[in-house]
């Protein structure tokens, strides 16, 4: 197989420009509002749309493929949580801002394990919709990114769910995505983490994965770590999950997990009694981080304007201080994913992965046979990536005024109105939530009637 795998570009065709704009001048008038109305200089984005980057949850697509070959639902579900964490490992120090998409942009990929086809099906708000494929599964969903940006943050909830199918075992998973937040927005190092609880359900079997995305708050120590357990429907706890989203997932059963901890209680029991000065024990200091990692966890984001609580989230928000702790290996683990290693180049390139490298490369034949409203052919997008930041600039200000000028004209005349070409509103019928659905066909690449938009 390997072989016959097409060679794809590793870096961009040109270094990409380090920019000392101060992003706190565009900001300072924006806090508490949602992010999407605001038009931001070129030079905080990356040269790829949102699409693009949806695209991206699909870099490990290979774990649904080995999903499906499980017999095992359990087992099954041990590949699906490695997808669903994999997908996010790509957004590890990636600080530039990916376009928004056009209405009716559409974004395609097809590689050796799957294809998939995003569309913009709505711009206020901005909502991507997505359907991925290959012939065992199914992956589909819609994302609709709320940023919020609360003065030294960005939060962003990216509100929607997500589906995989396996139709031929009549299974489905769901999960929503947790949220991601941006640190240091004025000042000092900027620094991004996933925060929250992922809930990844099977509705055929009702197992549960049940993930926490911790919170780093002051201190490294938790910093990118992800845990949590596997459930079956009378709640009781089958598998212990753990891991970083930048990193690896692994998993090992409940028992051993807990064998485990008593096992460290016990060496930690004994090296307390030992400890002189009680200050001093890791008892009292691991009580300490947990009152501080609680008031974090109350006053972040909400409270950035009383005065106590502000100066709490202010201090964890400068610096992330000590060094990331290791994850010790819990007796009979396996291994369900691990990152792979980032390009060497990345730092000039947008801290790209080799998979984002390639997602705007026009390949040989492409343009021939590639639908017209495709990221790729964005000339905004494409002069950010030549470097040419004035070009993308006047670019960008035209497609977004040709885009409001269409939508004008839909609004006053009694015109055709726009909907989407390749997805429908619907209702999921596993979350029972209104969903986007894709209507098929998109491969067959009839393409003469989609609108002119760049
Ligand atoms: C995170 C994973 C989610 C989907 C998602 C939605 C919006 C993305 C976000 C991801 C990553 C961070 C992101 C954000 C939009 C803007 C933001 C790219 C992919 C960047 C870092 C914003 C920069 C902040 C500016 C103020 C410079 O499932």
């Amino acid at each position: 197989m390997e072989q016959y795998k097409k060679e794809h570009r590793l870096v961009l065709p040109v270094p990409m420009y380090h920019s000392d704009y101060n992003i706190w001048a565009v900001l300072k008038n924006c806090i508490g509002k949602e992010l999407s109305k605001i038009t931001m200089p070129v030079v905080f984005n990356e040269p790829l749309s949102f699409l693009q980057r949806m695209a991206e949850y699909m870099e490990y697509g290979h774990l649904l493929t080995i999903a499906a070959q499980q017999e095992d639902p359990v087992q099954r579900l041990q590949y699906v949580i490695g997808f669903a964490v994999s997908a996010l490992a790509s957004n590890w120090e990636r600080l530039g801002k990916p376009f928004n998409p056009l209405l009716g942009e559409t974004y395609e990929l097809e590689r050796e394990d799957f294809k998939i086809i995003c569309e913009q099906v709505s711009h206020h708000p901005p909502v991507s919709a997505f359907h991925a494929e290959s012939g065992d599964w199914f992956f589909h969903g819609s994302i609709h990114p709320k940023l919020k940006f609360w003065g030294k943050s960005v939060e962003i909830q990216p509100k929607g769910t997500v589906t995989v199918e396996f139709p031929k075992l009549k299974e489905a998973y769901t999960w929503t995505n947790v949220t991601c937040c941006v640190h240091n927005i004025i000042m000092g190092k900027m620094w991004m983490e996933q925060c929250g609880t992922m809930e990844i359900v099977s509705h055929l079997s009702g197992y549960k994965a049940h993930l926490t995305f911790k919170q780093a708050g002051g201190n490294s120590k938790d910093l990118h770590k992800v845990e949590g357990y596997i459930s079956d429907k009378s709640k009781q706890k089958l598998y212990y999950i753990y891991g970083k989203w930048t990193e690896f997932i692994k998993c090992t059963d409940y028992h051993s997990y807990e064998e485990f901890v008593k096992e460290n209680l016990h060496k930690q029991k004994t090296s307390d009694q030992k400890s002189k000065s009680p200050n001093d024990s890791p008892s009292h200091t691991s009580k300490k981080m947990l009152q501080k990692f609680n008031s974090l966890k109350v006053s972040s984001f909400r409270t950035q304007n009383s005065t106590q609580e502000a100066e709490d989230v202010d201090d964890s928000d400068e610096i992330l201080k000590g060094e990331p702790s290791v994850i010790v290996e819990i007796p009979n683990s396996t291994t369900i994913w691990k990152v792979n290693p980032r390009p060497p180049q990345s730092g000039d390139y947008y801290q790209f992965t080799e998979f984002a490298m390639s997602l705007n490369e026009l390949e040989p034949g492409m343009d021939q046979n590639l639908c017209p409203t495709d990221s790729r052919l964005r000339p905004d997008i494409r002069k950010l990536e030549q470097g040419d930041i004035d070009g993308a600039a006047i670019e960008k200000t035209r497609l977004e005024e040709k885009q409001r000028d269409a939508n004008k004209h839909r609004k006053h005349k009694s015109a055709v109105q726009w909907s989407p070409r390749w997805f429908k509103q619907e209702i999921n019928s596993y979350t029972n939530h209104e969903d986007w659905i894709y209507t098929g066909n998109y491969w067959e690449r009839q393409f003469a009637e989609v609108p002119d938009i760049f």
